[in-house]
Order: structure tokens, then C-alpha cells, then sequence
């Protein structure tokens, strides 16, 4: 999956995001859940969304564009309880507004670490995305930190709690499991909507 990726700009609030030209998929998860690694790792570029150990890395919402075809969006991260109150209840009606109010959003990726598995922000914001019509391609991140058996199990939970027609993907940043079907997924995604 080598793309040519590129970084587009950053924005704070919704007043500094750019204007919607191509199809957007927003990538969206828990702070730390690997939503940098990914976008990395699913476009072939190492250096393209910064990456952290510490959670809170991404504090901006970051526009990538791919192979001149559609943009990626690194959403910062939720549910880190170390940053202060002010930064998270900033956070929230960021992505809120991006994910109510933008015209070009073909879809969202939400990424589940595949050790912890849905949690109370997860099974609230499915169906508030359903209710939006948006369509959500869900991924177990970190499937490297499970043996297969066990990662199969999470994927059967995840569908199940979280009422998904199909599958979740299981993917790793780290040694490249399951990006192929994954990325083939989020492009039918961009092909759909029109820009
Ligand atoms: N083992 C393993 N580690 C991963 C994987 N993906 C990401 N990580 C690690 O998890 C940490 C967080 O990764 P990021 O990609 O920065 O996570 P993020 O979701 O962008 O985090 P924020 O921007 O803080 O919300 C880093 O230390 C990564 O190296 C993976 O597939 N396997
Ligand atoms: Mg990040």
C-alpha cells in the first residue's frame, strides 16, 4: 500500500479547517490507540503523523492527502484523563463539529485497541455516527500484542457489543497484519462518495 501521502495542514477549531475538496475519511480512538502509527503504516510513509508513547500526541486535527484521491484526518485522541479539563472539553466540540458538519466525510475509521476492547465512548459513538448515516469501519489496533486465537475472540466481542453487521479488522502498525484488507476497505469508502 504505498501511497504518495501528504501532509495538508492542521487546524485547532473549525474556523481554521480548509475547505472540503476531496472525500475524507476521519480516523478517530481512544488517545494512544495507535491512530498515527496507522496512518503511517496503511499509507507506506514512516514520518507522516507524528507518533507518540505519551498519550495526547495529536492535539490538532491534521489533514493528510493520499495519492491525489482522498484525505485522511488524524482526529486527536479522547478519554486521556491526564491532559487538563479545559484541553479535553475543547477536544470534543472539535471532532463533534468536524464529524457533524463536514460535507466531504466519506466515512469513519474507528480504532479500538484489540486488548481493551470496546468501552463506554465506543458503544456511545457508533450509534451516534449511525444515527448520522456516517459510515464506520471499525479496527482492532495492536493485534501484534495478542496471539491469533485471542485477537479472533476480541474481533467476535467488538462485533457483538458493538452490533456491527461485519467484522472489525484486526490490524498491526507494528508487523503489517491486516493493513491490506483494511486500507482495500476504507478506499471502496472514498470511492463512494462523491467529491
Ligand atoms: N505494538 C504495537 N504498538 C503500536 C501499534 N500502533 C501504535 N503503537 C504504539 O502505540 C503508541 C501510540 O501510538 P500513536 O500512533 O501515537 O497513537 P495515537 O492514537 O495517534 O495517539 P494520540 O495522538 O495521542 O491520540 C506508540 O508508542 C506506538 O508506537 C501497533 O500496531 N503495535
Ligand atoms: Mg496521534
Amino acid at each position: 500500500m504505498k501511497a504518495v501521502a501528504r501532509f495538508v495542514i492542521s487546524a485547532a477549531k473549525p474556523e481554521q479547517f480548509p475547505a472540503p475538496t476531496l472525500p475524507e475519511l476521519a480516523v478517530v480512538g481512544r488517545s494512544n490507540v495507535g491512530k498515527s502509527s496507522l496512518i503511517n503504516a496503511l499509507t507506506g510513509n514512516a514520518g507522516l503523523a507524528r507518533t507518540s508513547r505519551t498519550p495526547g500526541r495529536t492535539r490538532l486535527v491534521n489533514w493528510f492527502e493520499v495519492n491525489g484521491n482522498f484525505m485522511l484526518v488524524d482526529l486527536p485522541g479522547y478519554g486521556y484523563a491526564e491532559v487538563s479539563r479545559d484541553m479535553r472539553e475543547s477536544w470534543r466540540p472539535l471532532i463533534e463539529s468536524y464529524l457533524s458538519d463536514r460535507k466531504t466525510l466519506a466515512g469513519v475509521l474507528l480504532l479500538i485497541d484489540v486488548r481493551r476492547g470496546p468501552q463506554d465512548e465506543e458503544l456511545d459513538f457508533v450509534p451516534w455516527l449511525e444515527a448520522k448515516n456516517i459510515p464506520i469501519v471499525v479496527a482492532l489496533t495492536k493485534a501484534d500484542k495478542l496471539p491469533k486465537a485471542k485477537r479472533n475472540l476480541e474481533v467476535a466481542k467488538a462485533k457483538k457489543a458493538l452490533g456491527l453487521k461485519r467484522d472489525p479488522f484486526a490490524s498491526s502498525a507494528q508487523d503489517g497484519e491486516g493493513l491490506e484488507p483494511l486500507w482495500r476497505a476504507l478506499v471502496k469508502l472514498t470511492e463512494k462518495k462523491p467529491a
